[in-house]
């Protein structure tokens, strides 16, 4: 095993090599993980197979009838019990992810801090579970809704947010009555493997049985058993819009409940009156914060034009300020992406940009040389572009910012929503019109719409997701809780008679 993941000093030790001592280490493929941050190998995962799929799923069916039959504010402890243990694991847990997927350390910490703070809602949440009760129109009738458990969650992460999307879903999932199956990224299984252990520790010292979580190591063909698996309720799949349309079809065909959480697009508008000491910050954030591997990142700029060249020229002072390299070294602000495939196609979109009009103002190059081993660092990129330029239209997970100019409001809205994805959004202006324009129904029409705030780093508290080719689904905090149960309408009859609804008389 890598020194650096030996170094970590993890609480809860989380590897012993592929041994099958563990319940996530299957008996298929071995597959090297090396880390983006410096190419060493980080270890060696051998990945499920579809026989070990079944026997997981085995393990969350007898699981599922126990924690069921706990009421949600039990259910709600052990949670809090999981929260209490990221806390004591943040600054290690945030490390490893860091290395294995890249992000900086910050980021690294704040996942976690994210897992934890989900961990709190969904404690709270476990006695909220609120239906409601309706007004019967029959005499002597009670008519109520409450909501039950659904039995397997599944749940598709990616590797760009590798523990926190996750830790929404199951947090959630979990005090509403739920097992859950994780398959992680095949790209950082290490960091899924460290919370598994971390979760499973809890649940044995609460004597309860491992299979309320469950962790799958393996490709696409095992998202593709969860689909395709009656057995699932609920499968939430968080990725490409790609990956989410072949989940939803074959969901869709058994008639089973999704939610995805695909690709973004996501613009900021930067009108004529925007405080651009706040604007650039939150513009550079949202644009090369994660190397532009967020599903929120910031990738096109809206500008109006009589902004259009100052604000390029402050961006590209800010850019030029930029640190770039390993991401556990604090001074660095961007760290790698996550293979040289996701290179490969930083490169070919900076050029078919070029190709179709983009001006290239900054960066276009890929990082070579000392510090730069693995190959995977490219220098934050800012193309003026033309808002028809078909790339545009495309989600590449890297750092490229297109910047692109407009006259009037509605001119930025509509380029805005003009694209197939609908994640993300933002205005930055100090015009309270402009802003409530933007966040009116003729305005964004996407999941997040923010003023004076960027794209990226979205709370919790709130329901997280969006319209169109994102996919429509619901994550996180406000009542998102709903689609990981089943709503069950119950009226009861306490008078002496039996009226039927809509005055139907029916004598016998
Ligand atoms: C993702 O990239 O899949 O809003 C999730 C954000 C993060 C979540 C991103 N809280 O940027």
């Amino acid at each position: 095993m890598n020194e650096v993941i030996k170094d970590l000093g993890l609480k809860t030790p989380f590897y012993s090599g592929s041994s099958g001592q563990k319940n996530w280490l299957g008996n298929g493929v071995k597959t090297n993980i090396k880390s983006p941050v410096d190419g060493q190998l980080i270890g060696e995962v051998t990945f499920a197979d579809n026989k070990d799929y079944e026997r997981l799923m085995a393990e969350a069916q007898i699981a599922f009838p126990i924690w069921k039959a706990m009421p949600a504010p039990h259910r709600g402890e052990i949670v809090r019990q999981f929260g209490d243990a990221l806390r004591q694991e943040k600054e290690n847990l945030g490390k490893l992810v860091s290395y294995e997927m890249g992000k900086s350390l910050q980021e690294g910490y704040g996942e976690v801090q994210e897992m934890i703070d989900i961990c709190d809602f969904a404690v709270g949440l476990s006695r909220q579970l609120y239906g409601l009760q309706m007004h019967s129109e029959r005499p002597g009738h009670r008519m109520f809704e409450q909501w039950h458990p659904l039995g397997v969650v599944g749940i598709i992460s990616a590797f760009n947010f590798p523990v926190a999307v996750w830790a929404w879903n199951a947090a959630i999932a979990w005090v509403c009555g739920n097992v859950c199956i994780w398959k992680p990224s095949e790209k950082t299984p290490f960091s899924s493997m460290a919370c598994q252990e971390i979760f499973k520790k809890v649940l044995l010292a609460n004597n309860l049985p491992e299979g309320i979580s469950n962790l799958i190591i393996g490709d696409s063909t095992i998202g593709k058993s969860m689909a395709a698996d009656q057995n699932i309720a609920l499968v939430s799949a968080t990725g490409s819009t790609k990956m989410g349309k072949s989940v939803a079809e074959t969901v869709g065909r058994r008639l089973g409940k999704s939610i995805l959480e695909l690709g973004g697009n996501n613009a900021i508008i930067v009108a004529e009156d925007a405080d651009l000491n706040h604007a650039v910050p939150a513009i550079v954030f949202g644009a090369v914060g994660t190397a532009g591997q967020r599903c929120t990142s910031t990738r096109r700029l809206i500008v109006h034009e009589s902004q259009y060249e100052s604000l390029l020229e402050k961006l590209k002072q800010a850019y030029g300020q930029l640190r770039i390299g390993d991401p556990l070294d604090q001074k660095n602000h961007v760290g790698p992406l996550i293979d040289t495939m996701a290179v490969e196609a930083y490169k070919n979109t900076v050029k078919t940009a070029q190709e179709q009009g983009g001006e290239l103002v900054y960066g276009g190059q890929v990082l070579k040389g000392d510090g730069y081993i693995s190959v995977c660092y490219v220098m934050p990129t800012i193309i003026k572009a033309n808002a028809n330029m078909p790339i545009m239209k495309q989600e590449t997970f890297a750092p490229i910012l297109y910047v692109t100019s407009y006259k009037d409001l509605n001119e930025a809205i509509n380029i805005q929503n003009n694209v197939p994805q609908g994640l993300s959004s933002s205005i930055f202006t100090l015009n309270m019109r402009k802003a409530e324009t933007f966040l009116s129904n003729s305005g964004s029409d996407c999941g997040i719409a923010n003023v004076n705030i960027g794209t990226s780093g979205a709370e919790i508290g709130g329901a997280f997701g969006g319209e169109k080719e994102t996919g429509g689904g619901r994550e996180s905090g406000s009542d998102s809780w709903k689609a990981y149960m089943r709503r069950q309408t119950c009226t009861v009859n306490y008078s002496t008679d039996l009226p039927l609804a809509q005055g139907i008389k029916f004598d016998l």
